[in-house]
């Protein structure tokens, strides 16, 4: 028998059939990390919405109270709740039900704002959609934006942090952090900031928890490929649970998280 209790993740996450991103890309990760996935299907897609014509959508929101349901009588309960890409506003009254009836003070509850990359909405992305999620976000512990859509919920224009100074740019990132715990979640982290168009991403975290070890604006530099790869947010953020989840400090798991991401990409693009 295992020392340790399998911990199990609540995911909410498209199921793209075609295309590497969201539930097919988390599952493996956070199976490989000893996490178990309790998969909840949020929509049914033919590919995943980047760069792709005429993909088939099914909102799978009535199927996902259903499970719910159907858990609650079981008596199952998630020691995370990990929330990625959803259908649009209405889906994040589900989410919110979920919190109230599977989270608590021992659920870790980590919300990723799926909207939108390279300062621009996604094609499914609407303004309720932001509206609300800036809303969910309150119910979170952790979120994960990337920079576009950190601006997003933050409400201001989306900056050329490539053209910042070092400090310009610290500055800046610092502020949205500060914007973004004000909405309630204590650890943020903002991914995917370009700090050199040809060379340079960094991942940006803050802890502000009461006990936490990393109550100060961090920076995690790497080098940038370059192009455009959907999925790099869903498996720096499965990475991220699935080291929360077995003990990891927050900074060491942001790091970790930022590594495999890029690492992944560089084997998976040549
Ligand atoms: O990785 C973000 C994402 C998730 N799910 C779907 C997407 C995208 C980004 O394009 O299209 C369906």
């Amino acid at each position: 028998m295992s020392a340790y209790p399998v911990r199990r993740v609540a995911a909410m996450h498209d199921l793209s059939c075609f295309g590497r991103g969201s539930l097919t890309t988390i599952l493996p990760v956070l199976s490989v990390l000893g996490v178990q996935v309790l998969p909840l299907p949020t929509t049914l897609l033919s590919t995943h919405t980047g760069g792709f014509e005429g993909f088939t959508f099914t909102d799978l929101t009535p199927e996902l109270y259903k499970i719910a349901d159907h858990w609650e009588k079981l008596g199952i309960r998630p020691d995370a709740i990990y929330t990625g890409f959803l259908s649009g506003a209405t889906q994040c009254d589900f989410i919110e039900d979920f919190i109230t009836r599977f989270g608590g003070a021992d659920v870790l509850t980590l919300i990723d704002p799926v909207m939108g990359d390279d300062g621009e909405l996604y094609s499914q992305s609407t303004a309720a959609l932001v509206d609300r999620m800036r809303e969910l976000c309150r119910r979170a512990d952790i979120i994960v934006p990337n920079l576009t859509e950190a601006c997003l919920l933050c409400d201001v224009p989306y900056p050329d942090t490539a053209a910042m100074s070092p400090t310009a740019l610290a500055a800046c990132i610092s502020a949205l952090l500060d914007r973004l715990t004000a909405l309630g979640p204590r650890r943020v982290v903002i991914t995917g900031i370009v700090t050199d168009r040809a060379s340079g991403v960094s991942t940006a975290g803050v802890d502000r928890s009461p006990a936490s070890l990393d109550p100060a604006p961090f920076f995690v530099n790497l080098p940038r490929i370059g192009g455009m790869y959907p999925g790099t947010g869903d498996l720096f953020a499965a990475v991220l649970v699935g080291k929360l989840l077995t003990g990891t400090r927050f900074s060491a798991a942001v790091t970790a998280a930022s590594a495999f991401a890029k690492n992944f990409f560089i084997v998976s693009s040549s």
